[in-house]
């Protein structure tokens, strides 16, 4: 099983500020541990992390043919992009919507998820072991589809 992990904008400054929101892990602690778990699992991983909404389509058009699932955190694009949304419904791959805080107990405009409804599950609110449940929810799908 191939899975595809998506981060998009401002990822890439985990555990540079706001550690009481994303905890103290940098990006790369995040890829590692996906790494690792990964391999347990059998699993191979391929992570993109952009700051640009076209750069994160492109990835998930990219997908299509390749990769068996995505786990995608869009980051702030989750409560503004139909492009996401429209990407993951065009290529039809079970894609997992993960959140390292929960968005629903934040400020008001972080409780709309433009992309929730092209996903099989969301996870949130559980750190960097959200981005781990979303591993194990693709296999279990890709066990019964
Ligand atoms: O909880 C999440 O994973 C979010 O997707 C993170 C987004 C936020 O806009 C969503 O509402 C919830 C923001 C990611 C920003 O990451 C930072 C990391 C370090 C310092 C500042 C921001």
């Amino acid at each position: 099983m191939k899975i595809l992990v998506i981060n998009g904008p401002n990822l890439n400054m985990l555990g540079i500020r706001e550690p009481h929101i994303y905890g103290s892990g940098t990006y790369n602690d995040l890829v590692e541990l996906i790494k690792r778990e990964a391999e347990e699992r059998r699993v191979r991983v391929a992570f993109v992390q952009s700051n640009h909404e076209g750069a994160l389509v492109d990835a998930i058009q990219d997908a299509y043919g390749v990769a068996d699932g995505i786990i995608i955190n869009p980051g702030a694009y989750t409560h503004t992009s139909v492009a996401l949304l429209d990407a993951v419904k065009a290529v039809g791959i079970p894609t997992v919507e993960v959140h390292i805080s929960d968005p629903d107990t934040r400020e008001e405009f972080r409780k709309i998820s433009y992309i929730r409804p092209a996903c099989i599950a969301t996870v949130k609110g559980k750190g960097f072991a959200g981005y781990v449940e979303a591993m194990d929810i693709l296999m279990k799908q890709g066990k019964s589809a």
